[in-house]
C-alpha cells in the first residue's frame, strides 16, 4: 500500500530525494554540486511542510503533507490525499490562468509531496506584505482574473452536465471539507476547546456571538450552501496567505481544500482577508507611528475593484461562451434564440445580485472565524499590544456579524456601500 512507501522528510532527506531524481536535481544544480546545496523548511501555514532547495543551477520548492494537521499535531489526523487534490487543481487552474499558478514539476503520491516552482524573493506571501504596509497596484486585477476564470470555466454555465458531475465526483475532498465545516461553520459559534480570542478583552463579545440566534441561523444557512451547492471548482482556502505577490505578479498557491462548492466561498474568503488587513492597519499604525491611511484606502479600493473586476470578467466570459454549458444552452441564451440576448442579460444580472449577497455573508463568516476560532491571522496576531489588538478585532467582529446576518439585503447593498461602511 502507498503508505508503506511514505516517509516524512527533513532538510537532509529532501536533498537526497531531489538529488536522486534527475528531472528535479537538474533544476537545483549539477549532480556533483549536491554537497553545496542549501535546504530550508519554510512552512508557515497551518497544515503542511514546505522545503526550499537552492544550488548553483537554481532552486526548487517541495511541499509535503504528513498524515496530520501541522499546527495541531498527530492528535488531528488528516488525509494525505490532499496533495493529489492540490496537484490536480493546480493543473485545472493552470489550464485557464497559467500566469497565476505555480508550475508543478512532480506529484509523488507515495510520498505525499509535490515539487513546484520556487517563487523567489521579491515574491512574498501577500499577508506578510500587507502587514509590512505594502500596496500592490495590480492585485485587484489579478484576483478578479483568477476568480472569474477558475469559477466560470468549472461551472455549469460553461460545462455540460456530464462533465460537471464528473468533476464534482473527482473533487469530493470530504475530510478537508469536514475540517472547514468544523472550524469555520461550527466552532466559533459554540464553546469549543479549539477556540481562542484576545481575552479577557473580547470575552463579552464572544459570549454575545455564541448566544446570537440570528448569527447561528445565518452561519447554518452558509454551511448548507457549502455542503449542498456544488456550483464551481473552488480553491477552497483563498486567503492572503495563499498567494505570493510582487508589484507585477500574483501567484495563487495551496488549493488543498479544493472541492465543488458555492462560488461565494472563494470570492468572500479573499475579500474577508483583505478586510481583516484593513481592520488590522489601525493597530500597525499605532505600533509604528507611521500613517497607514494610504494603505487603508488602497485596501478598500482593492476589495471594491476585485469584486467589480470579477463581476465584469465573469459576465464577459459568460457572454463570450453563451450557450456553451447546460445551464443556459444555446436554445435558451444563444444569439439566435428567441429572446436569447434579453435572457442572457437578465440571467447575468440575477446571478451577480445573488452571488454578491452570498459573498457578503461568507465574508462575515470568514472574518469571525479568524477572530474567535482555532486559526487566527498574523495581521491581528502581530499587533503586540493586546488592548490595541482587541480594539481592531472588536470593530472587525461587529462588521463581520453585520455581513454574516444581513449580507447585501440591508445597508451593505453594494460593494461601494460595503467598503464605505467598513471605513465609517
Ligand atoms: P500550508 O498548506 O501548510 O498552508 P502553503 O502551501 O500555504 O502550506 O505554504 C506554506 C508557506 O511556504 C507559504 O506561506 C510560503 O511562505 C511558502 N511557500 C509555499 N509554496 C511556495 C513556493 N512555490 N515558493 C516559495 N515559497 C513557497
Ligand atoms: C485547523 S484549521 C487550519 C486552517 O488553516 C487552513 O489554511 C485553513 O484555512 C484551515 O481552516
Ligand atoms: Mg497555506
Ligand atoms: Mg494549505
Ligand atoms: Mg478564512
Amino acid at each position: 500500500a502507498a503508505h508503506h512507501r511514505f516517509r516524512a522528510l527533513d532538510c537532509e532527506a529532501v536533498k537526497h530525494y531531489v538529488a536522486a531524481r534527475p528531472a528535479l536535481q537538474q533544476r537545483v544544480g549539477p549532480a556533483d554540486s549536491v554537497e553545496s546545496w542549501t535546504v530550508k523548511e519554510v512552512g508557515d501555514g497551518n497544515i503542511n511542510f514546505v522545503f526550499i532547495l537552492e544550488g548553483p543551477g537554481g532552486a526548487l520548492c517541495v511541499k509535503q503533507a504528513l498524515p496530520y494537521v501541522r499546527c495541531v499535531g498527530e492528535s488531528w489526523p488528516l488525509t494525505q490525499d490532499r496533495v493529489r487534490i492540490e496537484s490536480e487543481v493546480l493543473a485545472e487552474e493552470a489550464a485557464v490562468c497559467p500566469q497565476h499558478v505555480p508550475a508543478v514539476y512532480l506529484y509523488d503520491s507515495d510520498m505525499s509531496l509535490i515539487a513546484m516552482r520556487y517563487l523567489a524573493p521579491p515574491f512574498l506571501i501577500l499577508r506578510r506584505g500587507l502587514i509590512a504596509g505594502a500596496m500592490y497596484p495590480r492585485l485587484a486585477e489579478h484576483l478578479a482574473a483568477f476568480l472569474a476564470s477558475t469559477l466560470f470555466h468549472t461551472s455549469l454555465i460553461k460545462l455540460d452536465a456530464t462533465a460537471f458531475r464528473a468533476k464534482i465526483a473527482k473533487y469530493t475532498n470530504d475530510e478537508m471539507c469536514r475540517l472547514t465545516e468544523q472550524v469555520i461553520f461550527t466552532e466559533p459559534y459554540v464553546k469549543a476547546d479549539n477556540n481562542k480570542w484576545t481575552s479577557p478583552q473580547l470575552d463579552a463579545d464572544v459570549a454575545e456571538l455564541q448566544s446570537d440566534v440570528a448569527a447561528k441561523l445565518a452561519i447554518s444557512q452558509l454551511k448548507d450552501l457549502f455542503i449542498s451547492r456544488p456550483q464551481a471548482l473552488l480553491h477552497g482556502d483563498l486567503h492572503t496567505g495563499s498567494m505570493m505577490v510582487t508589484d507585477a505578479e500574483t501567484v495563487v498557491i495551496d488549493p488543498e481544500f479544493a472541492f465543488y462548492g458555492p462560488m461565494a466561498f472563494d470570492v468572500g474568503k479573499i475579500l474577508a482577508n483583505l478586510l481583516l488587513a484593513f481592520f488590522a492597519a489601525d493597530g500597525h499604525e499605532a505600533a509604528s507611528g507611521q500613517s497607514r491611511q494610504a494603505q487603508r484606502d488602497w485596501l478598500l479600493g482593492c476589495i471594491r475593484d476585485t469584486w467589480n473586476g470579477f463581476s465584469a470578467s465573469f459576465r464577459a466570459l459568460w457572454t463570450e461562451h453563451a450557450g456553451a454549458g447546460d445551464l443556459y444552452p444555446a436554445a435558451f441564451a444563444g444569439a439566435a434564440a428567441p429572446g436569447g440576448t434579453e435572457l442572457l442579460a437578465a440571467a447575468q444580472a440575477a446571478f451577480m445580485d445573488h452571488l454578491f449577497h452570498e459573498t457578503a455573508q461568507f465574508m462575515g463568516a470568514f472574518v469571525i472565524r479568524r477572530l474567535v476560532g482555532i486559526a487566527h491571522v498574523a495581521d491581528m496576531d502581530s499587533i503586540a499590544d493586546a488592548d490595541v489588538r482587541a480594539a481592531c478585532e472588536r470593530r472587525a467582529l461587529r462588521f463581520g456579524r453585520s455581513l454574516l446576518v444581513h449580507g447585501a439585503r440591508g445597508p451593505l447593498h453594494s460593494i461601494e456601500a460595503l467598503t464605505e461602511a467598513a471605513a465609517a
